[in-house]
């Protein structure tokens, strides 16, 4: 970690990885978040969801569901539910980077689903993914639009690499959120009660505890804005003030003039052609694209292709 911030917070916009937002307090504010009235995001996925996971379970026929940032774990009981209807649930496995939403998430879902094996794997979706091992007949889920914190750049990597744990013929479902317009966007990541800024703020309080930084979080404020060439959302913290921040594990004294910003998030937001574009040459096809009546939000559903495992 201290290399790594380091090395982002020397960059000429400094930026800071947005998996850094995830520590307890993060987390239970981001749970905040998808209650909020502007994050239109969870509830819209939800009850997409819902409205397909039959066709989903039936495409791929599955016995394993792997959740990838899987959070509170709320979602993947809908399909938890279809594949136990069917008599196919055998196992699901979650991975998430906080081990405290984890191991709570397994508790809560191994209490709900006697029958199922059920267990967390505490790590990063991007560097660990080779940790599920291999099997056949899994569903792989990623859920939220969490797609969307990558950079556009990293995605094909990230999906060849998580083609690599299905079997030729399994599926991933993925959440995307899509384009739209400017105001809706913004006011999903600028919401009224100020719970984004607190997210976005926290990120400063981890690293004052995880690296011995000094960072007064009052000498920032939240920035969220909609960049539209690159479709994505922004979320910065701009000095309100000129500000020395000492970071001693990462060796690092940053100064900062008032108006000096830090990113720390992109979130992407897509069309089906897109995403689709994203997909090439990483051994996963686009199968189906279901939205929501309002083309807010997309649940993408994948397949692997080719036989054996994908070089
Ligand atoms: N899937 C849930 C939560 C989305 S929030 C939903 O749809 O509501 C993003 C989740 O991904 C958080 O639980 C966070 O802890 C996790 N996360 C973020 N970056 C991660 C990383 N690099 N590796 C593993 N988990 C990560
Ligand atoms: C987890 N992820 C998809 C959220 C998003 O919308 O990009 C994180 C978030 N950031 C601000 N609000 C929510």
């Amino acid at each position: 970690m201290a290399a790594e911030i380091g090395k982002s917070l020397r960059a000429p916009l400094p930026w800071l990885p947005s998996k850094y937002f995830y520590d307890d307090r993060g987390s239970v504010l981001f749970e905040e978040i998808t209650h909020l009235p502007e994050y239109y995001q969870t509830r819209t996925e939800e009850a997409l969801l819902e409205m397909i996971a039959e066709p989903v379970l039936a495409a791929g026929r599955p016995s394993e569901l792997v959740e990838l940032g899987s959070g509170a774990g709320r979602k993947i009981r809908i399909l938890m539910d279809g594949l136990q209807k069917i008599g196919r649930l055998q196992s699901c496995v979650l991975l998430d980077i906080n081990e405290l939403f984890l191991s709570q998430s397994v508790q809560r879902l191994q209490a709900a689903y006697p029958h199922a094996h059920v267990h967390g794997i505490q790590a990063d979706f991007i560097e660990d993914l080779e940790r599920l091992g291999p099997r056949g007949e899994r569903l792989l889920l990623f859920f939220g639009g969490t797609v969307g914190n990558l950079h556009p750049h990293e995605v094909p990597d990230f999906f060849r690499r998580a083609s690599r744990v299905l079997a030729a013929g399994d599926t991933f479902l993925v959440g995307v959120d899509l384009v739209k317009d400017r105001a809706r966007l913004e006011a999903a990541y600028n919401d009224a009660a100020g719970i984004t800024a607190r997210f976005n703020l926290n990120i400063l309080s981890v690293l004052n505890e995880q690296l011995r930084a000094d960072f007064d979080l009052s000498a920032f404020e939240h920035v969220a804005f909609y960049d539209e060439e690159n479709a994505w959302i922004e979320m910065r913290l701009r000095a309100r003030r000129p500000s020395r921040i000492r970071i001693p594990l990462a060796g690092l004294t940053l100064h900062l003039e008032r108006g000096k910003e830090i990113r720390t998030e992109l979130s992407c937001k897509y069309t089906r052609d897109s995403f689709a574009a994203r997909l090439r040459a990483t051994g996963l096809r686009l199968e189906r694209w279901f939205t929501d009546p309002e083309e807010l939000f997309a649940l993408a559903l994948l397949r692997r292709t080719g036989e054996g495992r994908w070089q």
